[in-house]
């Protein structure tokens, strides 16, 4: 008989027995191994945590325990012992349960995460508003080494341990980020986990502090003077109790028993206490284990062997050309630099990072110091290139306000995975960066159309001597079929001429325009297609020469409508041609958050289907308006 069916939530998990629990383990393995397989998702880091997850979920009362995620890309274990195991096979599908935690999912989702560092935050935060109430709960932070190593998640530890009140953090510590974890920190956990002679002379000394004798008060402080002064020297988890926080471990994280025990005793300490959890990721699968990296966030695979489905589509990403581009360019300029936060291989500089490896750098979890770290390079004539995903980049927005383009350093942005995602949802579109990036003095802000134009961009971009963003998408990189031509500042590309209206494309959506535009030319209208390919400084002279020759304009982006690319080309035509900016209809994003689901499908439904292009592009050239714009049909 199976256990999971019979798993309505906690108080289920609770009253197993030791073989029992054991059992339930492997079934949930074998049922996140099984959706995973099919819908994709984050494998290695939730077969992880399953042993954690039970014993978070025995020893704790949750919800009124409140449990965060940090990252959140762990918690399939926690939603399949939730209530969500009949709706588990629909993770991350269009409607379905999401990747990540959700509060309107579950009681037992108690705060949103996708974005790492910031569970020992917000913990703290629902700690303080416990004292602040007069309640009594507990809180516990679940955070990796890799999320450790981002800064926000040390501002929260410095904060907890001043503030001194009871609150638990699990170190899930697999010596992992995406890629083997970087950094002192990682070296330092790696000395805790590794040198026995740190847990033996912790017990030792343990015992013989024990037995000095406490006699009055002076002998007293003398005694505590010296445990401090003997800790420092040998205790293991030092840095965390010199911040504060009581350290209980290292322990075998798929071990029930040491894990229940720790956690017990955990919570009854009344300050900070961090518990260090050693556990390995991919746990209880082969191919996971023996390849984390691969299977930390995977599309499609055959269980059996661990082979991802072969895709229909072919070609390069956009991030492998990207990769490739920078060995050439790197070639050729001994000064380019590259700079990753901890995604050598999603931002594909992996291949860059063997062949020069003294010119990469992997700052880990933490894309402020990636940024500003390339600043410093930058005044010293490095060039440097920081690729960070378009989402991630939000953290470092001060950064690039503040310390690149104040400064007008000529650093490039490599903006991957811009635009919609897909199946990891809201928490990772990256539909901002537009806005916020054409806000910035000084900042040049590009999208290629496809594979070509982004190696085009990228040697251009180096050469420039301030900031430039080049924001490219998730993906297999479009092909258009033509010879791009030179980049110009300022200046975009016609694709096909017209006379009725313009269809003025930001990025890959030029694949939709162009198809647009055949199903227009079909219907008699004459419509033409433009690449902007920036999105500061606009391509103003042309999109002034195509209004004043009487035609309409429709813009296509991936972003936001506030403060994006068709927003932008109607505060020119405002400024330049008023009275000609009522010609012109944006088509962008919605004000609202969107889900997971596949990128094709948002697109149709936030009304940048082709048919939406074509009915918009119609009523302008008609010189009508079309109805309101409905995002979100
Ligand atoms: C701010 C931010 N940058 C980058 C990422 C991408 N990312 C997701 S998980 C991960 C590694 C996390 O490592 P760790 O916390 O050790 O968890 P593990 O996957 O090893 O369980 C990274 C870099 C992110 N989610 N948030």
């Amino acid at each position: 008989m199976k256990i999971l069916p019979s798993i309505r939530g906690p108080a289920d998990v609770k009253r197993l027995t030791r073989g029992e629990l054991e059992a339930l383990a492997d079934e949930i393995r074998q049922e996140i191994v099984a959706t995973v397989a099919a819908n994709g998702g984050h494998l290695a880091p939730s077969l992880g945590v399953v042993e954690l997850t039970l014993a978070l979920h025995r020893v704790f009362n949750s919800p009124v325990d409140k449990i965060i995620w940090d990252v959140g890309h762990q918690c399939y274990a926690h939603k399949l012992i939730t209530g969500r195991r009949d709706r588990f096979r629909s993770l991350r599908q269009r409607g379905g349960i999401s990747g990540f935690p959700k509060r309107r999912e579950s009681p037992h989702d108690v705060f949103e995460t996708g974005h790492s560092s910031t569970s020992i935050a917000a913990a703290l935060g629902m700690a303080k508003a416990r004292d602040l109430a007069g309640e009594d709960f507990s809180v516990v932070a679940v955070i990796g080494d890799g999320a450790l190593t981002g800064g926000m998640a040390f501002e929260a530890l410095n904060n907890a341990g001043h503030l001194g009140t009871r609150l638990i953090v699990v170190l899930n510590d697999n010596s992992m980020s995406i890629a083997p974890n970087v950094g002192a920190l990682a070296s330092y956990l790696s000395r805790l986990r590794s040198d026995p002679t740190y847990a033996r002379v912790k017990a030792d000394l343990e015992h013989a502090l024990r037995r000095i004798p406490v006699v009055g008060d002076s002998v007293s402080k003398a005694a505590e003077r010296l445990k401090d002064s003997l800790k420092y020297l040998v205790v293991p988890g030092m840095l965390f109790e010199e911040l504060g926080f009581t350290y209980l471990g290292p322990v075998d994280g798929h071990n029930l028993t040491a894990l229940e025990s720790v956690l017990r005793q955990a919570s009854s300490i009344r300050g900070p206490v961090l518990v260090h959890v050693i556990t390995r990721k991919g746990k209880g699968y082969a191919p996971a284990e023996r390849n984390p990296d691969r299977f930390h966030g995977t599309g499609p695979f055959e269980v059996k062997t661990g082979e991802a489905e072969s895709s229909a589509s072919s070609g390069p990403s956009y991030g492998e050309i990207f990769g490739q581009t920078m060995i050439r360019l790197a070639e050729e300029e001994p000064r380019l630099v590259a700079i990753t936060a901890a995604m050598p291989d999603g931002t594909g500089l992996k291949p860059f990072a063997r062949r020069f490896p003294d010119r990469f750098f992997d700052v880990g979890i933490a894309e402020q110091c990636a940024v500003t770290f390339a600043a410093g390079l930058a005044t010293c004539g490095y060039k440097p290139v920081v690729a960070i995903y378009s989402t991630f980049l939000q953290r470092a927005y001060d950064q690039i306000i503040h310390d690149i383009c104040l400064q007008d350093l000529a650093v490039v942005f490599a903006v991957d995975r811009a635009g919609l995602v897909g199946d990891d949802g809201a928490t990772h579109q990256g539909i901002f960066d537009i806005s916020f990036l054409r806000a910035v003095p000084n900042l040049t802000v590009m999208a290629p159309a496809d594979g070509r134009e982004l190696s085009l961009m990228l040697r251009w971009a180096i050469g420039q001597p301030g900031p430039v963003a080049l924001r490219y998408p998730r993906g297999r990189a479009l092909s258009l079929e033509r010879t791009p031509e030179p980049i110009r500042r300022a200046t975009g590309e016609v694709l096909r001429q017209g006379t009725d209206v313009w269809i003025v494309a930001l990025g890959p959506l030029v694949g939709r325009a162009l198809e647009a535009a055949r199903r227009l030319a079909e219907r008699g209208i004459s419509c033409g297609v433009f690449n902007a390919r920036f999105a500061k400084p606009l391509p103003e002279k042309e999109l002034l020469d195509f209004v004043s020759a009487g035609a309409g304009l429709v813009t296509l982006e991936e972003n936001v409508a506030s403060g994006g690319f068709g927003a932008a080309v109607l505060e020119c035509l405002n400024r330049r041609a008023p009275g000609l900016e009522g010609r012109v209809v944006t088509l962008s994003l919605p004000d609202r958050f969107i889900d997971h689901g596949k990128v094709p499908h948002q697109l149709d439904e936030v009304g940048l289907g082709v048919e939406d292009i074509v009915a918009a592009a119609s009523s302008v050239a008609a010189g009508g308006r079309p109805r309101e714009v409905s995002h979100g049909r």
